[in-house]
Order: C-alpha cells, then sequence, then structure tokens
C-alpha cells in the first residue's frame, strides 16, 4: 500500500483514509514555515487544491495537514499520523519536518509529482497510518561532475529536487577538473573566460579513437552559485564545493600557465584537457600557487557556507614535481621525504588555512598518503582500505568506493549498455552495499559519517546519460544510506524490487530519464543481440 523508498523505520497501517480537498487547509507551525512553503507549491501544483493558510493548529479543518517540531525527536526524525483529523507531520527539527512532507508526497501517489493536475476532479487520498521514521547517517551524498560534462544550472536545481524526494541532504558539487573550471571567480576571471571551454572532447572512454568536433563548456555565476546553494537550503541539502588540487588542474593551468610546474614543460602550450585519464600537469607547490588557490577558496567560502569543503587531493601524479628544480627545492626547504609528503604538505597547507576559517577539509583518500592532515576527512574512493585506515586514525569519513556506488559504471553487462565504461555495478549490487566494512571497531565506525554516490561525467554527455546511469541505482543507494537495512545477505532485494514498481510511476511522473528495470532493454529485442557474450570489460581509466 505505502511502497515507501527509502523505507521508513516502521509503518503502522490504520483503516480507512483521508482526502485532500479545496477545503482542506495546510498548517506550518513555528519553525516549519519553509517546509510549509515548500509542501503547498509542489501540492498546488500537482493537485490544483488550493490548500489555504490555516491559521490555528486546529484549522487544518479535519482534513487538513498540519506541521510542527517536536523537541523529543532527533533533528532529521519525523512522525506522520494520518488520521481522522487530517494528517501530522512533526519533525524533531525542519529539517526532519522536510522528510515528513517528502513521505507525504510518495503517499499521495506518483502524479503528486507532476507540475500540473492531469484532471481536475480526481480524489488526492492518504491512507490512515502512523510512519515514525530517521535516517541511520547524516551524511547521504551525492556527487555530480559539472566538469567533465557541464550541467547547466536548472539540471543542478532539478537535481536537488531529486535528492529531496529521495531524502539525500549532501550534494557534493565537483567543479573544477582538467577538462574546465565551472565556477566564477570575480579576481582570477581568466579561469571561467579561458578554463569553462575545450575544442572538442574524446567520445567514450579513454581508449576511444572517436573525438566529438565541438566545443563544450559553461560556468556557474556566482549568483547562480548563491541561487543553487539557498535551492538546496530549502531542501535542507548542504552543497560541499569540490575545487580539485593539486592535481586534476589543467584547465586552471591553461588558464594561468604560471600555476603549473614551468620548469619542466612549457605551460602556456597547454588548453583545457580534450580527453580523460590521469593527467600529468599538476600545479607546482610555489607560494604563487597558494596564495592564487587562497584567493579561490575566498571565494568559495563566501558562497557556501557548509562546514566541509573539498579539496580533491586525488590522482596527482608525481613526475613533474621529480623533475621540478623548484619542487625539489621546496622538498629540501621544508625536510620532506618525498613528493608524497610534498603533496601532504600541500593538503595540509589549505587544512590549516580552512581550519583558521571554522571549515573543514575533505579530500578523496589519496590525502592519506604521506599523512593525513589532522581534522581532515576522507571521501573514500578506492575502496574501502582508505575509509578504515582513516577511521582508524580518527579521521571522519565518508563511504564511496567505486566498487559499489559509482554510478558512472555500467549497470548490466552486454555489448549494449550504452556507457562504455567496463564494471557493472547492478541495482543489486548497490543495494547491497554496506557503508560501514565489518572491521571496524563500534568506536571507529562512529567516524563514518556516512556515504556518497558518485556521478562522474566522462561518458555522460548530456542529462538523459545522467538520469540513465543515476537511476534507478540511486534509489536504491538512498535506501542503503537512510534505512536501517540489515546485513548485505539478509537484505530483501525482491522486496526492494516491488516497491521500485511504484517508484518507477513516481520517477515517469518527474521526468527521470531512468534505465528501464528487467528484462530486455528495448533496444536489444533484435535478433541475434541477445545473449551475446560480452567481450570483456573494456579499460576505464
Ligand atoms: C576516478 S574518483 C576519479 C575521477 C574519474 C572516475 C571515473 C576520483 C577521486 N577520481 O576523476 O572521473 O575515477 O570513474
Amino acid at each position: 500500500m505505502t511502497e515507501l523508498i527509502p523505507a521508513p523505520r516502521s509503518v503502522v497501517a490504520g483503516e480507512g483514509e483521508l482526502r485532500l480537498t479545496a477545503h482542506s487547509r495546510l498548517h506550518a507551525g513555528t519553525g516549519t514555515e519553509g517546509v510549509g512553503h515548500w509542501l503547498r507549491t509542489v501540492l498546488r501544483d500537482a493537485t490544483g487544491l488550493p490548500l489555504r493558510e490555516g491559521r490555528e493548529p486546529d484549522d487544518a479543518g479535519g482534513d487538513g495537514v498540519r506541521l510542527r517540531l517536536d523537541a523529543g525527536l532527533g533533528a532529521e526524525e519525523y512522525r506522520l499520523v494520518s488520521d481522522r483529523d487530517g494528517v501530522l507531520i512533526e519533525g524533531g527539527g525542519p529539517a526532519g519536518a522536510f522528510w515528513g512532507a517528502q513521505t507525504l508526497r510518495q503517499l499521495l501517489g506518483p502524479d503528486a509529482y507532476r507540475r500540473a493536475p492531469l484532471v481536475s476532479d480526481r480524489v488526492w487520498a492518504v491512507p490512515h497510518l502512523t510512519i515514525e521514521d530517521g535516517p541511520r547517517f547524516p551524511w547521504r551524498g551525492l556527487m555530480l561532475d559539472v566538469a567533465r560534462h557541464f550541467t547547466p544550472k536548472e539540471g543542478v536545481l532539478r537535481y536537488l529536487d531529486l535528492m529531496a524526494a529521495h531524502k539525500l541532504n549532501v550534494f557534493h558539487f565537483h567543479l573544477t577538473d582538467d577538462q574546465g573550471w565551472r565556477i566564477e571567480i570575480e579576481r582570477h576571471p581568466r579561469l571561467t573566460e579561458i578554463g569553462s571551454w575545450r575544442a572538442r572532447t574524446k567520445t567514450g572512454h579513454r581508449a576511444s579513437p572517436l573525438w566529438e568536433e565541438k566545443p563544450h563548456g559553461g560556468y556557474y555565476t556566482q549568483d547562480d552559485i548563491r541561487e543553487i546553494v539557498a535551492y538546496a537550503a530549502e531542501r535542507h541539502i548542504t552543497v560541499v564545493p569540490e575545487i580539485d588540487v593539486p592535481g586534476h588542474s589543467q584547465a586552471a593551468i591553461a588558464a594561468y600557465p604560471e600555476l603549473g610546474n614551468t620548469d619542466v614543460i612549457d605551460t602556456t602550450a597547454l588548453s583545457v584537457w580534450d580527453t580523460w585519464g590521469i593527467n600529468p600537469n599538476v600545479l607546482a607547490p610555489t607560494d604563487n600557487t597558494l596564495r592564487f588557490y587562497e584567493g579561490v577558496f575566498e571565494e568559495v567560502l563566501e558562497l557556501f557556507p557548509s562546514e566541509f569543503v573539498h579539496v580533491g587531493g586525488d590522482e596527482c601524479p608525481k613526475d613533474q614535481w621529480r623533475r621540478s628544480a623548484t619542487a625539489q627545492e621546496r622538498i629540501r626547504e621544508l625536510g620532506l621525504a618525498d613528493e608524497d609528503e610534498l603533496q601532504s604538505w600541500f593538503i595540509g597547507h589549505f587544512d590549516t588555512w580552512l581550519t583558521a576559517r571554522g571549515r573543514r577539509l575533505i579530500g578523496w583518500d589519496e590525502i592519506l598518503e604521506g599523512g593525513l592532515a589532522e581534522g581532515a576527512a576522507v571521501s573514500s574512493w578506492r575502496g574501502y582500505a582508505g575509509g578504515i585506515a582513516a577511521a582508524r586514525a580518527g579521521h571522519d569519513v565518508v563511504m564511496c568506493p567505486e566498487q559499489q556506488v559509482y554510478l558512472d559504471h555500467r549497470q548490466a553487462p552486454g555489448p549494449d549498455e550504452p556507457v562504455p565504461i567496463g564494471w557493472v555495478r547492478t541495482l543489486e549490487d548497490v543495494y547491497r552495499f554496506e557503508p560501514v566494512p565489518p572491521e571496524l571497531t563500534p568506536e571507529e565506525a562512529r567516524h563514518v559519517l556516512g556515504t556518497q554516490a558518485n556521478l562522474w561525467t566522462e561518458v555522460m554527455e548530456d542529462q538523459a546519460r545522467v538520469d540513465y546511469q543515476a537511476f534507478p541505482r540511486l534509489a536504491a543507494f538512498a535506501e542503503v544510506a537512510w534505512s536501517a537495512l540489515p546485513a548485505p545477505a539478509e537484505r530483501d532485494f525482491a522486496g526492494f524490487e516491488r516497491r521500485m514498481a511504484a517508484h518507477y510511476r513516481r520517477l515517469d511522473a518527474l521526468g527521470v530519464a531512468y534505465r528501464p528495470p528487467a528484462g530486455p532493454l528495448p533496444w536489444q529485442r533484435r535478433p541475434g543481440v541477445l545473449g551475446r557474450p560480452i567481450d570483456g570489460p573494456p579499460p576505464n581509466r
């Protein structure tokens, strides 16, 4: 009946149903006004009902919706009661009330996700029931890479809505990479003037012989960013910006050649990168680079109020530093053992810098190599190992191992799956992903802040492709992040799939171009294609 995703902690069904009508009112108590505004807006659009303001708590009229806070609940917890008195949603904090409002939308049926009513006289009903609910993890993240392929602002706002519908609450915004710089920085205008466009793009994976010979690019102005951050906040989503250093920086070096290792290569000859893989052109460890990026981060901190700021730190080849007299001089001067320690020093600089400004640094698990900066947190992407080591050393961790939650990896074997990355991560693989590895003691496991699914976009050139890769797996991921599921082998995947039948109707109403469920895909119904053996995973990077 309820078919909720992610599954709530408990549902007690009643008898009968509550109907929302033209007389129904919506009352938002103190602290829930923002949630009330959001709920009224989406439900008015979908239903055409006016849902007028209820002045008193009881003025919901017996068939209306009331929102209020209950200090006895955790900040993100909520209780939803639907009975003869109406729908009452109580949240521990505004976020809890918001997640409860999301559940109400699911209970109203798929058409509650549309932006205009299909018919004017339909019945909008909520079954009588009581739901008690709250999240397993405080960090339920999604990373979107807007550097490899640019997602225009509207698409970002749309993904924030999709996250909210799945009770995800951290948007990791991968804003810079070798292939593009996507955030306006006022004091360094060439970052976007030059760094936000590339001349052409490799089609498919790195080894592909094909190119799309068209410029690709775009960026967000600072006002766009403010709007994105505010829109996310209305949905109780924190935006964590990522400025990737010292690797993945060719777009910045193309804009400002002095940022690169000028004593090793002619950095003025570099352009925004047009292919994929790990790039040798990394930042020079000079004072000039540090000052430049402090300037970048100053503007970033003004735009993003999040506690955490992501500095990347991944995939930084050390070859140029090995050959650079300047880098070697820095190693000597600082008394460092090697280039790995130079990377730690670089990250450590920004850790100190961010900490002094009341923020916390987070980086990919490579920041562990050569010593991890104190207070820093780790996004564990190369499996669990980095996360385990970090948690044992007392650092906070977000678990996002590529073996389970890299949504750019294909979701089925078969030569016709449209995305060329070799590894297969099925819907069931994601559903059986466990963010807390059994090796951790309960004490260490407390450092696992939560988990995150990552959408790298080398092979996703537009919104339809991003949707296809993200869904339905993001729904499974949301349940892993929110619901207290049993150990992987005991999880009821068949039950999840049954609930997904209802969830696909919601995704349809939202206009999500998900991968069609089960059975041969439409383009696989040609004779001779089905059952063809897989030729092994193509190279990834
Ligand atoms: C590794 S995950 C990367 C990304 C790629 C991704 C492709 C990480 C920190 N680095 O640059 O886009 O693999 O799956």
